[in-house]
């Protein structure tokens, strides 16, 4: 069965691919299962169809036969464990694998969505340019720490996997800040994980979305 996801009818990126079913449609493309899309409004998210499937009426979802699922990383998790070239072999570094999708959604994702959050609801507000430094220098925290991680590696721990998949598309998020350029080794992971070709058919499959372009190949 061809499982279904959800995305966002209209997506407020204008097709950046910064929507959480990025990751999802990306980790489909790396393993070559076929899904399809079902596109929301944002009044359709708020509806009890999609509440029944979504608990806080967001995107995305994952439906296949009576399996329904919501939170991407879960998502991303149950796609890589059934379907090979997402997790390594060995326990241990499968173990690590997964404990970098966690680093990546509770460690490193949320000092970013908070700094994007403010930027986008906070900035008329007279206490943004007091705030904005601090939660800068806690993104940079994480920054720091994890370029330090990296160094001149390719990926977090030995080969692709679906850790650095989740990582490649939480610190997409800092595109356009100026936060990233003073971290070479980070810029240079993010462009390796674009280059795939997994993430270019993922990325331009949501691109057609905004544009209303058929995507290559479909
Ligand atoms: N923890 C959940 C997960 O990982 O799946 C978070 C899901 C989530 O935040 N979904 C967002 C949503 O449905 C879309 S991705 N929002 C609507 C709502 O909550 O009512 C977040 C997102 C939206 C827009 C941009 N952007 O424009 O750059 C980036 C990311």
């Amino acid at each position: 069965m061809t499982p279904t996801i959800t995305a966002f009818e209209q997506s407020p990126d204008r097709g950046r691919g910064l929507a959480r079913d990025m990751r999802v449609r990306w980790a489909f493309e790396e393993v070559g299962q076929p899904y399809d899309v079902r596109l929301l409004s944002f009044e359709a998210m708020k509806e009890p169809a999609h509440l029944a499937l979504h608990p806080f009426g967001q995107i995305p979802t994952y439906e296949d036969g009576d399996l329904v699922l919501f939170e991407s990383g879960a998502i991303v998790l149950h796609v890589a464990e059934r379907h090979a070239g997402l997790l390594p072999d060995d326990a241990n570094a499968r173990a690590r694998a997964i404990a970098w999708m966690f680093a990546a959604l509770n460690t490193v994702e949320p000092p970013i969505v908070e700094r994007s959050m403010a930027t986008i609801v906070e900035r008329d507000k007279p206490w943004y340019e007091q705030r904005l430094p601090m939660l800068e220098d806690r993104v940079r925290s994480r920054l720091d720490e994890l370029s330090r991680r990296l160094g001149d590696a390719d990926w977090l721990d030995g080969g692709f996997s679906a850790g650095d998949l989740m990582m490649v598309t939480v610190l997409r998020r800092l595109g356009g800040s100026g936060l990233l350029e003073t971290y070479p080794n980070l810029c240079a992971y993010i462009a390796r994980g674009e280059a795939r070709p997994a993430y270019k058919r993922a990325f331009d499959a949501q691109l057609a979305v905004f544009t209303g372009a058929a995507p290559a190949g479909a």
